[in-house]
């Protein structure tokens, strides 16, 4: 501290702050150019002000999200320097060990709930901190920041638009530096719009001069007591300049030097210096802050450069949580007959009164009751605060399931249709499926996304796709289809239990088939297989809806003699491998048959894990069987030419015998 009593303690204090900032990012681009730190940094030099003053307007407990050049707005949210410059180094003792970098940072026991790689990724995600803060009522507020060309993202509109329907205590800090990488925003959004164009949702926005703590810090306070009493989000533009390019390297060959030169004007450390000495602040003071920025920052940079690298036999830990073994209970419990949605729409039922931090929502779920009908009701007996519709924003649906669950909840989100989540993965595989992950197991996203998904008669090529290899192939990810009305009770139940993000696949040509469940059974871990029919000549494995064309087939096999034996997979993450080796080992000969397209579908892995472990013993090469290559028409003659038949799997088995 400063022996020199300032004569402004406010503004002396913020830029302390903004000072330390500085000199860490200009310590972390030597360490660059010193090849201590691997690959890009983005610094934010020029926009220090921004989080400064933003974070001497917040409290202890609300919540920040940032933008991918987020070293600032950790700095400010109290991030320790050693454990940030660890991290930047990717260094053991690192914030996230090493797995994070400099752009991907992330301390939430620090309020300072990461940066986001993705441009734009982290807006859905503040939505969901700020719906968690709703529900439990703790008065907290959660600022995201990001740049101008974030703005132009479906995420960060998704966003806002989500925010503005629930109202949601979040406050959009746009940092403009009016460059997005290489382009200038002015290229993209014609004149001074950004704040214009947010206040166009309906919210309130306004344009911040952020090169001055003091002006971030009035608008910051300003938008976070509307939040706090319940008047939902705000848009701040705050104006700044980029003073170190857009990375380490970029020497800016695209920009005029008399605009860098007037982005130089404005740098908000030399205008603060200016101010405080027209306040007669000493200039000792002044000096005693900067050195004891240096002091600090050096003390960062040896406590980094003294932690070892990441120890490499840790690089596969926390990828997902351990499971327990499975027990399958259900055999002798108790069971009721239910038609498949209905077993969901239990499953849901009990998890909701059970679990006071499980929360549902999606398109139409809440009162109109979901397009299947299977969510009727539950409004009515849970309330609109837990059960709720969404607009029609499939990024901001999982991203806010995503913050929800990194702050206390269990959400349970659903995608209408599963081809609806291909315009929002961002949010399940760069996001989701790297919580565990990156926070070493200390945070989880303990998240179920629903939706159902195949081939129906007339459904078109859009609402047809079978894509669980799509998100089986993802680490981090758990990923089921139910094939039954027990599967849809159970394994949902399993999957709200679970820490980690399932995606469950169900089936709405299953939702009305009639089966037995066993509604109180003890719930079961994720994972396991089920046998589904036993046999010794040939094993077929498979998922969801089409395992009872696949028991049709093994019925009529049985009619000549071949004894196929039927093992329902069920979950693709995690894999029953055991089940697999058990019958593989039994049968020498298997056939795997799915609903999806062949090329890249679960059938490919399945059969080269199969090859790779038995190739000795088969008596013959393994086989799949799926749709063909082909999208899937509408005309039911058509979608009946491509499924694949109790026919086809027959003449399939017939031929992995021969
Ligand atoms: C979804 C996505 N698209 C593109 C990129 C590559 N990229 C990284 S930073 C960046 C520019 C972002 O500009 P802006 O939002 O204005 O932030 P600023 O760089 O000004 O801080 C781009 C295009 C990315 N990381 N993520």
């Amino acid at each position: 501290m400063s022996v020199h009593a300032p004569a402004t303690p406010q503004l002396f204090e913020l830029y302390r702050e903004m000072r330390r900032i500085r000199t860490f990012e200009e310590r972390c681009l030597q360490l660059r150019r010193d090849d201590v730190i691997a690959g890009s940094i983005h610094l934010c030099a020029g926009q220090e002000a921004v989080p400064v003053g933003a974070l001497a307007a917040l409290e202890e407990n609300d919540r920040v999200v940032a933008t991918y050049r987020g070293h600032g707005w950790a700095i400010a949210s109290g991030v320790p320097l050693d454990g940030l410059m660890a991290e930047i180094c990717q260094r053991a003792a690192g914030v996230n060990g090493g797995r994070g970098g400099s752009a991907y940072a992330s301390a939430p026991e620090h309020r300072f709930f990461g940066e986001n790689s993705i441009v734009g990724g982290g807006l859905p995600i503040a939505d969901g901190l700020a719906l968690a803060a709703q529900l439990q009522g703790t008065g907290r507020v959660v600022a995201v920041s990001f740049g101008d060309g974030a703005t132009n993202q479906g995420a960060a509109h998704e966003a806002i638009v989500m925010a503005i329907a629930r109202r949601l205590p979040v406050l959009f800090v746009c940092e403009n530096n009016e460059w997005s990488e290489m382009t200038p925003i002015s290229a993209i959004v014609p004149g001074d719009r950004l704040a214009a164009r947010a206040g166009g949702y309906g919210l309130p926005a306004e344009v911040v001069d952020g090169t001055d703590p003091i002006a971030v810090r009035a608008a910051v306070a300003a938008a976070a007591a509307r939040a706090r009493a319940g008047e939902g989000p705000t848009f701040l533009e705050c104006r700044v300049v980029r003073l170190l390019g857009h990375y380490n390297a970029d020497v800016e060959h695209y920009r005029e030097a008399e605009e860098r030169a007037a982005d130089r004007e404005r740098d908000p450390l030399p205008r603060a210096r200016h101010q405080l000495r027209a306040e007669g602040v000493d200039e000792s003071a002044i000096a005693d802050a900067d050195a004891d920025a240096n002091a600090d920052v050096d003390t960062a940079v040896s406590g980094a450069l003294a932690s070892p690298q990441p120890d490499p036999a840790t690089a596969a830990d926390h990828v997902v949580g351990a499971v327990a073994p499975d027990a399958e209970s259900t055999r002798t419990a108790a069971t009721t007959s239910l038609t498949y949605a209905k077993a969901v729409t239990e499953a849901l039922r009990r998890e909701l009164a059970e679990r006071p931090d499980t929360i549902l929502f999606g398109e139409d779920i809440a009162i109109p009751g979901g397009v299947f009908g299977v969510t009727r009701g539950l409004l009515d007996e849970f309330g609109g605060a837990r059960v709720f519709d969404t607009p029609i924003a499939e990024a901001a649906i999982l991203g806010t399931a995503v913050g929800a669950a990194l702050d206390g909840c269990r959400p349970i989100a659903e995608i209408m249709w599963g081809d609806f989540l291909l315009v929002a993965l961002d949010q399940l595989v760069n996001q989701a499926a790297n919580v565990r992950y990156l926070h070493r197991g200390r945070r989880t996203a303990s998240l179920v996304v629903r939706c159902q998904q195949g081939v129906a008669p007339g459904s078109c090529a859009q609402h047809s796709q079978s894509l669980e290899a799509l998100l089986a192939h993802v680490p981090g990810l758990r990923v089921g289809l139910p094939g039954t009305a027990q599967d849809a009770y159970a394994m949902l139940r399993a999957a709200v239990a679970d820490d980690d993000p399932c995606v469950l696949f169900e089936s709405r040509v299953l939702y009305p088939r009639k089966g037995d469940v066993a509604l109180d059974a003890p719930l079961e871990p994720v994972g396991g297989a089920r046998l589904r029919r036993p046999g010794d000549d040939l094993a077929i494995l498979t998922w969801g809806q089409v395992q009872h064309t696949v028991l049709e087939a093994a019925h009529a096999l049985a009619g000549d003699g071949i004894s196929a034996a039927v093992l329902d997979l069920r979950w693709l993450a995690p894999l029953d491998d055991a089940a697999i080796e058990r019958l593989v080992t039994r049968t020498n000969r298997v056939l795997v048959v799915h609903e999806a397209n062949v090329t890249g579908g679960f059938g490919a892995e399945l059969v080269a894990r199969i090859t790779e472990r038995h190739f000795d013993e088969l008596d013959a090469p393994p086989a799949r069987l799926g749709a063909p290559d082909v999208r899937f028409p509408s005309a039911p003659s058509l979608q009946n030419a491509l499924l694949p038949s109790a026919r086809a799997i027959a003449d399939a088995a017939r031929t992995v015998l021969a």
